[in-house]
């Protein structure tokens, strides 16, 4: 079939050029006439592990081009942006998704496949038909009429890792939601071309509901190690240690403590369900909650350290939302050592491997970007936020001498809460 994938983001792209690679010819659609231009000289804009080749391989061979313009074809695929609304409520802002299904109902025709890709609030696939009906009363919709629909809608989400997209996408394995389970049968079909791992067919609310489902779980499971990092330093005790021996019971397997969530999903999702059912969602609302308060009680024990040093040098070590990966986005790494940066400007120095300079919030403060090397040379206290395996394979003896707040828990010789740390300067 002729496929055409609307948005070219870190999901979109890698899923056009993985169906083009299976030889389906893709049309990749995208608002950014950079992007687009981008892509049909066979480059690309975001950074994945070995997409670069990958989409100069399809474009060369002529399976995937870019266009700001929608085309007619067999099957389209939308993984635009979800993102909610600063309305202090969270409401989730599918704008982006009924934009297009508008495009697609332009071009749609008898026997077309609609899949949608991007998270969604529960619902929102139907509510797509819905508007597409609207605009297309020449075709029959699924779940609206008791003959066979003209065209097939369903939503399929994506599950993959940054940094490990390509991999993901292949291998994991996929719910498919249809309207209708004729949708969905037309859905696994086409996935079956290019995903490896096994496709379960269900129906469309449920599919949306399970990709909620799972990074609410993820956010939940990371705010009980969260909250026990908060609940251990105020009783003196090891998070790490105590987490480490508890995860040797058989049923037991508690997540990492760190300086709060980031990223676009896991800080995202879990509001799609509290919005969705504000008073059943107590437990993922708290979740969230303590994840975000999570990033400011970092930020007060970083800032309590190097007030009670002062003088002394603070190398932020990591700005990406996790590790070994140059995804900046909603990062708390980021959010954190901006805010030592404004309040101590030239003393905090920030390195981060990944990075080729420091996002636009550090204009102005006096921070700099140094390298690590310079770092564990200059800087007399190390605050560990982000895990990175550079960062992680620094030797004891070339950070014996710093202060260290390691809030990733890489440096298990170096565990120093900011009041052991200010005992230790003491002494
Ligand atoms: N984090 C911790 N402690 C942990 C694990 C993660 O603090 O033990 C932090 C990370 O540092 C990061 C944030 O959580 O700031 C999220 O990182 P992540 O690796 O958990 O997830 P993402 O955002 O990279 O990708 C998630 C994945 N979802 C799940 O694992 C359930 C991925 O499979 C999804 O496809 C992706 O969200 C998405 O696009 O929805």
């Amino acid at each position: 079939p002729e496929v055409c994938v609307i948005g070219l983001g870190y999901i979109g792209l890698p899923t056009a050029a993985i169906i083009a690679r299976a030889n389906c010819p893709v049309t990749g659609i995208d608002v950014s006439q950079h992007v687009v231009d981008t892509i049909n000289r066979g480059e690309i804009h975001i950074e994945e592990v070995d997409l670069d080749g990958l989409v100069h391989g399809v474009v060369q061979r002529r399976m995937l081009k870019a266009s700001t313009q929608i085309v007619p074809a067999d099957v389209f695929v939308i993984a635009v942006p979800t993102p909610f609304e600063k309305d202090g409520h969270h409401t989730p802002d599918t704008s982006y998704v009924m934009a297009a299904a508008t495009e697609v109902a332009g071009v749609l025709k008898k026997g077309d496949a609609i899949i949608l890709e991007s998270t969604s609030p529960v619902g929102t696939t139907e509510a797509m038909r819905d508007l597409i009906h609207g605009l297309r009363p020449d075709l029959k919709m699924p779940g609206l009429t008791s003959d066979i629909a003209d065209v097939s809608i369903s939503y399929c989400p994506e599950r993959v890792l940054p940094g490990k997209i390509l991999e993901e996408l292949t291998h994991n394995d996929r719910s498919i939601g249809g309207i209708t389970p004729r949708c969905a049968r037309k859905a696994l079909a086409f996935y079956k071309r290019f995903v490896r791992g096994t496709c379960v067919t269900t129906d469309a609310r449920s599919a949306e509901m399970t990709k909620l489902v799972e990074n609410a779980y993820r956010d939940v499971n990371i705010a009980f190690a969260n909250e026990l990092s908060m609940i251990s330093d105020s009783m003196g005790l090891d998070v790490w240690e105590v987490i480490k021996l508890a995860n040797r019971h058989p049923r037991v397997n508690i997540l990492q403590p760190g300086p709060g969530v980031g990223g676009h999903c896991i800080a995202v999702d879990p509001y799609f369900i509290i919005h969705g059912a504000p008073d059943h969602s107590p437990l993922i609302r708290t979740g969230r909650q303590v994840n975000d308060a999570k990033m400011h009680h970092v930020i007060a024990q970083a800032k309590s350290l190097v007030a009670d040093n002062p003088g002394v040098k603070v190398a932020c070590l990591g700005l990406a939302f996790k590790a070994n990966i140059d995804d900046f986005r909603e990062s708390p790494a980021r959010f954190v050592a901006a805010s030592l940066a404004r309040e101590f400007g030239a003393r905090v120095q920030v390195v981060e491997p990944y990075a080729g300079e420091l996002p636009r919030e550090f204009d102005g403060t006096g921070a700099a970007l140094i390298d690590l090397d310079t770092a564990l040379e200059n800087c007399g206290i190390l605050i560990v936020l982000v895990d990175h395996d550079v960062f992680r394979v620094v030797p004891a003896e070339e950070r014996s001498h710093a202060l260290v707040y390691d809030t990733r828990g890489i440096w298990p010789d170096a565990k120093i809460t900011p009041a052991g740390a200010s005992l230790r300067l003491a002494s």
